[in-house]
């Protein structure tokens, strides 16, 4: 499996929040991080889980632990690619700036090559919608650097945030600027019912859109923004629990993933927040699989398919690809 939507630190399991709940003063022991399962909430609520966890995770030494254990976690699911996201953040009181906290995570990266997890990592550097244009150009600034210094670690930029707070179109401006310096974009959009700010930013052609929720008209969309994303076949990253739990879909068969996928659009089935909501990405495959009836072989499909829509060069989707004809030899 190939995991292309997993933010840093909604992805922090049980067991690594325990170690850092351990390690310093910040939130208490008994403050719960995570939805049990079939709990739902609201986006809102959502968002303040992760201000709690932002609150355990303020040193280079707890990012780096979180960025190991998370992609030692992917790989014992079995994912082959992960991409991982993450917003960079400074803390006064620690010392960690933004790049010491985006070195921390690409230490953890080349840390885990050595030990052999058969798992390849790349990073893309987050925009928060929430802290504006100014912060979003430096963010875009800091991606194109460390591509550079990172032998291609770094390949993208992404839009996340609360999607009720600001103007997304106000970040045309760094996505332009990103795509000039060869930066993927894999943009939340339409996360929460937003035309308007959907159908402009989508003029810009973003690599991968997140979640997509509400894109098709019956949830609040509309035939334009349908449109435009299948004229550009535009792959949708779809987050089935997430998306249940944050209650923008009300049940996993409301899911915008029956649209695209009746459709024979590029869909991509990830997490989004593992440790906030409890899963993982073989568990999204199953009930992808209960919910919509596809039987293994089209989960199979929709595995291999994603590998066209990677950030990686193409070298790594020719062995990507050769790897999983393999499988499918002895398989099917
Ligand atoms: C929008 C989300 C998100 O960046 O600190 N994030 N943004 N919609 C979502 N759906 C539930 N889930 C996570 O990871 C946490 C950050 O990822 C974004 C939010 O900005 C959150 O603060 P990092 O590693």
């Amino acid at each position: 499996m190939q995991e292309l939507h997993a933010h840093l630190n909604g992805s922090i399991s049980e067991e690594t929040m325990r170690k850092l709940l351990s390690r310093r003063n910040g939130p208490t022991a008994d403050t719960k991080m995570m939805f049990d399962k079939g709990q739902t909430a609201t986006l809102e609520d959502c968002f303040n889980m992760f201000k709690l966890i932002h609150q355990v995770t303020v040193d280079t030494e707890s990012v780096y632990m979180v960025a190991c254990d998370v992609i030692r976690e992917f790989a014992a699911d079995n994912v082959k690619y992960l991409e991982l996201r993450s917003t960079p953040r400074e803390v006064v009181a620690t010392g960690m700036t933004k790049e010491k906290y985006i070195e921390a995570i690409l230490q953890a990266m080349k840390d885990c090559e050595k030990e052999n997890l058969d798992i390849i990592v790349k990073l893309i550097l987050a925009i928060d919608r929430r802290n504006g244009v100014k912060v979003a150009m430096e963010t875009v600034n800091l991606a194109a650097k460390y591509r550079e210094s990172s032998a291609g670690r770094v390949v993208g930029i992404d839009l996340s945030g609360d999607p009720k707070v600001g103007d997304g179109c106000d970040f045309i401006p760094a996505f332009q600027a990103a795509k000039a310096k060869g930066l993927k974009l894999a943009l939340h959009l339409a996360e929460v019912p937003a035309v308007e700010e959907t159908k402009e930013i989508l003029q810009i052609v973003p690599d991968r859109i997140g979640h997509g929720t509400c894109l098709h008209t019956e949830a609040g969309g509309s035939q334009d923004l349908v449109d435009l994303v299948t004229h550009h076949q535009i792959p949708i990253e779809l987050c089935l629990t997430s998306n249940v739990i944050g209650q923008t879909v009300p049940h996993f068969d409301n899911h915008q993933f029956k649209f695209w996928y009746a459709k024979n659009h590029p869909c991509v089935i990830c997490t989004d927040d593992k440790g906030v909501f409890n899963t993982t990405l073989s568990n999204e495959y199953s009930i992808a699989s209960r919910t919509f009836s596809l039987d293994e072989r089209t989960l199979y499909q929709l595995s291999l398919q994603s590998i066209q829509y990677i950030f990686a060069d193409d070298s790594v989707k020719a062995d990507l690809k050769s790897r999983w004809k393999t499988w499918e030899a002895e398989r099917f």
